[in-house]
């Protein structure tokens, strides 16, 4: 989706995995092949949004048409008691792609994202601006409007994970997948304040499954009220896991049409959430709870 914020979100997602999530899970994770490729790419991002300028990224080109272009890929080391008590290294890779938002504006364009096939999970990052009810506040702060709407590109992502999994029509397809509505600072006027969706992340070793719930269910209900029922219900005749979540990269709302950041400088809201809870998904993180 357009806009929808994944090149921000990836830029400073590496940080909160250097900076929270590896203590927190006494884990070390890196990037496989070190600063290069769209790593550095995102570095350099970073890098500018730190400075004083606070500039946001440009738009990402959409691919060439000669191929995909390179993810950059994580691996996340970790040791864990066996049957025996001792300590083994376990490993698990990810990795993220920052296509640029046209890749899946259509089905056809999403087709020739072909690597959805070999995932084992998703994570769907959608613009709360997109929503019939939120035109409005987009236009009142100068706020991009995308022009593809969420459930568009759900329903681009459902038609590949569907086609590529070879999934029935009468079958739900088997991924899990985290749908993110980014930019929720920008919402923070709709959501209790002693909520967890407004609290920090959890910094206990273990992924809070109650906490987690709470936060997928107000998010659905946000959902509803913006006139996105038919997204939740997509989700729901599709997929057989989902999960809902709200996160911002920014923290604070920039000053859209100059694409300056808030002068409150970084302040990255639970945007590691969707990755722990496919982690743990996949009993790679303990969960408590729920
Ligand atoms: N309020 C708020 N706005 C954000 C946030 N992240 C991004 N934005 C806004 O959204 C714009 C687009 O963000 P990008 O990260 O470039 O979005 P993208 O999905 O990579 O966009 P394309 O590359 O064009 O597909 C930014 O320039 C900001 O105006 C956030 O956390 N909060
Ligand atoms: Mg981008």
């Amino acid at each position: 989706m357009r806009g929808s914020g994944k090149t921000v979100m990836l830029s400073v997602l590496h940080d909160e995995l250097k900076n929270g999530v590896e203590d927190r899970f006494d884990a070390s994770i890196d990037p496989v092949g070190g600063s290069s490729g769209l790593s550095l790419v995102l570095k350099e991002n970073r890098d500018r949004m730190l400075q004083s300028s606070g500039g946001l990224p440009g738009q990402t080109p959409e691919n060439s048409s000669s191929g995909k272009k390179d993810p950059v890929v994580y691996q996340w080391l970790y040791s864990r008691k066996n049957a025996l008590g001792r300590a083994t290294e376990e490993s698990t890779v990810f990795s993220f792609y920052d296509n640029a938002g046209e890749d899946f504006a259509t089905t056809e364009h999403a087709m020739s994202q072909v690597y959805l096939g070999a995932t084992s999970g998703v994570i769907l990052l959608l613009d709360p601006f997109g929503f019939p009810a939120n035109r409005a506040r987009a236009d009142d702060r100068g706020a991009w409007l995308p022009e593809t709407g969420p459930e568009s590109v759900l329903a681009a992502l459902t038609t590949v994970l569907r086609a590529v999994g070879k999934v029935k029509r009468n079958k739900k397809i088997k991924q899990p997948v985290a749908v993110v509505i980014s930019k929720i600072d920008a919402f923070f006027d709709e959501i209790p304040a002693d909520h967890p969706l407004r609290q920090p992340s959890s910094t206990r070793p273990v992924f809070d499954e109650g906490e987690s719930q709470t936060v997928h269910d107000h998010v659905g209900s946000m959902i509803e009220q913006w006139g996105g029922a038919s997204l939740i219900q997509k989700l729901d005749r599709n997929y057989e896991t989902y999960r809902l979540f709200g996160a911002s990269a920014l923290g604070a709302e920039p000053d859209y049409r100059a694409g300056r950041m808030n002068n409150r400088g970084l302040l990255p809201h639970r945007v590691a959430e969707p990755l722990l809870w496919l982690m743990a998904d996949r009993g790679f993180l303990p969960k408590a709870g729920g």
